[in-house]
């Protein structure tokens, strides 16, 4: 069902050389790159008449507008399972807590008497947040990407998901609740690449965005990767992966049923094992078929993600080797399943999102732990962080001297521009001088 790569033995590589070791899907956006640019320019050139007609050909339904109206919002908070509703409100109210916490303050930097650097912290203004239709209709994702653009003070807030046919080409109505909960009352239906164009070009409907958040599949990464530059992306997202260091205090029920709980959203997720104990992997590995053979989504995503080439178990010497290998890998997910788990997760350098010891899955963290979901894959978590209020902020330095404060620095400031050719940075100081450079204290 998965497959084993053995470590033991020699010492590990470094760097790439380990990396290359490990499993990984491809995910190759860079070919979808070309196939989304037609698209992306019919967005373009005929705004909402090419999201009609991407809508009918994509989605198998012809819409009247791409706007969803306020009416479908009510009614379908109004038909959401009540027990739905809880877990939502209570999965948004956490994300606010741990987010709110998040927010950035205003902070000045006295630098010398008369010149300071405030740092100054401004949201986005308008934000498109794309949640996926189809195989993953994702609320919890709604809630991941409107609570971190709310508590930032993004002011304008719009959300895109594909037109359902079994919803007369609505978006599906457990998103439109999920937005009436959250206060979102500007929802598209426009689905993957063109939705993504509708943010950045703006249509007749929808006025432009000045950045674009969200999952999606390839073709979604393919747009963001088209649209860089222009406007401002979270991350190129790709297949969700799980890696789990565990040694022989883990319980392998809890290790199979997590690496399956990641398995589960696609043919291309990863469900990585590593760990120092050889009878931990042959007991999880044991564990799987009957956990799988209990769930649904077995052949169409279960089966090939655990059978991929981006799923194994890998076997190390011991936790120092494990802790190298989940660095080198780099997981959107990593659940430290050890003694003393905590000490263990403080010295990882390189994960999306931590989670320690056996009271803490996966699972928790995508719905309620108040964490975010959204998180770096494909080692971006090498890089960069997962979707949080720091997302939709700009920092702004304002730099505020005087004439004294500038004298005392203005030499440096002219040596500096001559050493780089530069000489009419240092005349735009002197010109304040009478054309020379003031006497240094
Ligand atoms: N694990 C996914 C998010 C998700 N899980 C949504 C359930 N619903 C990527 O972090
Ligand atoms: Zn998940």
């Amino acid at each position: 069902m998965i497959s084993r790569i053995d470590l033991r033995g020699d010492a590990l590589p470094e760097g790439p050389a380990l990396r290359d070791l490990l499993p990984r899907a491809d995910f190759d956006v860079q070919a979808a790159l070309e196939k989304v640019r037609p698209i992306c320019e019919a967005v373009h050139h005929r705004g909402d008449a090419a999201l009609i007609d991407f809508a009918e050909k994509f989605d198998g339904v012809r819409l009247e507008n791409v706007r969803v109206p306020a009416r479908a919002l009510t009614e379908a908070l109004a038909g959401l399972d009540p027990a739905v509703r809880a877990a939502l409100e209570e999965s948004i109210r956490r994300a606010r807590l741990v987010h709110r916490a998040q927010r950035r303050t205003t902070h000045t930097t006295q630098v010398v008497p008369g010149g300071s650097v405030t740092e100054k912290w401004v949201p986005v203004e308008r934000v498109g947040l794309y949640a996926p239709g189809g195989r993953s209709v994702y609320p919890s994702s709604v809630v991941m990407n409107v609570v971190p653009a709310q508590e930032a003070g993004v002011e304008s807030i719009a959300l895109a998901s594909p037109a359902q046919a079994e919803f007369g080409g609505l978006p599906h109505p457990t998103i439109l609740a999920a937005c009436a909960l959250l206060g979102v009352d500007e929802v598209y239906a426009a689905g993957g690449a063109t939705a993504v164009a509708m943010f950045a070009y703006g249509t007749e409907s929808c006025p432009p965005a000045n950045m674009v958040t969200g999952p999606g599949n390839i073709w979604v990464a393919a747009a963001k990767r088209y649209f860089t530059g222009k406007i401002g992306i979270d991350a190129e997202a790709g297949p969700t992966e799980i890696a789990i260091l565990a040694d022989d205090t883990a319980d392998p029920v809890h290790v199979a049923a997590d690496l399956i709980s990641q398995a589960e959203h696609d043919p291309l997720a990863a469900a990585v094992l590593v760990t120092d104990s050889a009878d931990l992997a042959d007991a999880v590995e044991k564990e799987l078929a009957p956990q799988v053979a209990a769930t649904r989504h077995v052949d169409d995503r279960i089966v090939p993600a655990l059978k991929g080439r981006q799923s194994a178990i890998v076997l190390v010497d011991g936790i120092e080797e494990g802790l190298k290998v989940v660095d080198a890998y780099g997981a959107e997910h990593l659940e430290i399943q050890t003694a003393d788990a905590a000490a263990v997760a403080g010295r990882v350098r390189n994960a999306g999102a931590i989670f320690i010891g056996p009271w803490a899955p996966v699972s928790l963290g995508d719905y309620a732990a108040g964490s975010n979901h959204v998180l770096p894959t494909g080692g971006c978590a090498c890089h960069s962080s997962g979707l949080s209020v720091q997302s939709f902020l700009r920092g702004i330095h304002i730099v505020d001297y005087t004439r004294d404060a500038l004298a005392e620095v203005a030499h440096h400031v002219v040596t500096l521009a001559e050493a780089e050719d530069l000489p009419a940075h240092g005349a735009a100081i002197k010109a304040r001088f009478g054309w020379k450079v003031p006497e240094s204290k």
